[in-house]
């Protein structure tokens, strides 16, 4: 990769004939314009009446990286009020959390669902 300060597109000669020594830099929009990070997606626990308890708890540090007493709290949120958030992630990350933990709940026989949003920022 080559180094803006190199790259021959980033200046413009000091006067009209192209022959003098580059000095001012000629920076476009594009090139000042910070990097973003890319957007974020909340992953979503949803209640369900017949997943056991422990199997979620299970579920969330398996595949959400939740430790201690965290899966057990989200899990728990999510049985009483319908849903929890379990974390943020980039949207195919995201994603493919879910599509794991939802596949091996499906190989236990369980209903296991999550849901994926974007989040505002
Ligand atoms: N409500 C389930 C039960 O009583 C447990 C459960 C909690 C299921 C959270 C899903 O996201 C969930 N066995």
């Amino acid at each position: 990769m080559r180094c803006l300060d190199t790259h021959p597109a980033i200046y413009a000669s000091g006067d009209d004939d192209n022959q003098t020594v580059r000095e001012r830099p000629l920076l476009t929009a594009e090139a000042n314009a910070k990097p973003k990070r890319p957007p974020l997606y909340a992953v979503i626990l949803l209640n369900d009446d017949y997943t056991p308890r422990e199997f979620v708890t299970i579920i969330l540090k398996m595949h959400f990286g939740l430790e201690g007493d965290a899966a057990h709290t989200i899990m728990m949120h999510a049985h009483r009020y319908g849903e929890a958030r379990v974390g943020a992630w980039q949207k195919d990350i995201a994603e493919t959390k879910v599509d794991n933990a939802e596949e091996d709940s499906r190989e236990a026989g369980h209903p296991l669902t999550f849901k994926c949003e974007p989040i505002d920022s």
